[in-house]
């Protein structure tokens, strides 16, 4: 049975705020560059993106991250022995770069996304901003901005839905 936590006025909301969060916290948004993880972190991203452009009237790079070939539809969604990102369309040295994700969960695949960040070039920092954090983490990683924490079950599932992709936004836990 799923159940709505987060409907679409809250998700925008949600997003709004991490915006404000991400001006305040960087005194300007010079050197900001958003990385989405694939595929409703990219929405976040872009999302936040086009906040930025109406509350500061500046646009800054967006760029997907696909690293899929550990996600769920792997024997074992954790592992994360073979991930192969696609290369980002920009520099990334000397940046500062606010990773997105829809959910975060056990933070491997943050962690993975870290890796490929520092493959790709020597950002001057990495930030990471969630929709969601469900809890179970099992490295020691961290969101500075999160939309909402949903304290989670191992069982429970977290589905979220994005205009740009599901026609809707919310969230729902089952
Ligand atoms: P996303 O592309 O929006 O990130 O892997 C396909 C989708 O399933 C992903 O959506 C992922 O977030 C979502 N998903 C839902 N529950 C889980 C889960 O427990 N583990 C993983 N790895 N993905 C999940
Ligand atoms: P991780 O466990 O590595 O933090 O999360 C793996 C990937 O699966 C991330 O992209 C994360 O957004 C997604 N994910 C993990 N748990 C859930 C969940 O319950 N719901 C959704 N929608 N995505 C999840
Ligand atoms: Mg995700």
């Amino acid at each position: 049975m799923a159940k709505e936590i987060i409907d679409g006025q809250t998700m925008t909301r949600a997003l709004t705020r991490i915006t404000y969060e991400i001006i305040e916290r960087n005194k300007g948004i010079e050197d900001l560059v958003l990385v989405g993880i694939k595929t409703r972190g990219v929405f976040v991203a872009h999302r936040i993106e086009s906040r930025l452009k109406q509350l500061e009237n500046i646009s800054i790079p967006v760029a997907e991250l696909d690293i899929t070939p550990y996600r769920d539809d792997k024997d074992d969604q954790h592992d994360t022995g073979d991930v192969k990102a696609s290369p980002l369309d920009f520099d990334i040295t000397n940046k500062h770069v606010i990773l997105t994700d829809d959910v975060l969960y056990t933070g491997r695949t943050i962690r993975a996304a870290m890796d490929a960040l520092m493959s790709s070039g020597r950002p001057k920092k990495i930030s990471l901003a969630v929709l969601v954090d469900r809890g179970h983490r099992e490295l020691p990683i961290r969101a500075d901005f999160v939309g909402k924490n949903i304290p989670t079950s191992q069982r429970e599932k977290i589905r979220v839905f994005m205009k740009e992709i599901d026609g809707e936004d919310k969230v729902e836990i089952e």
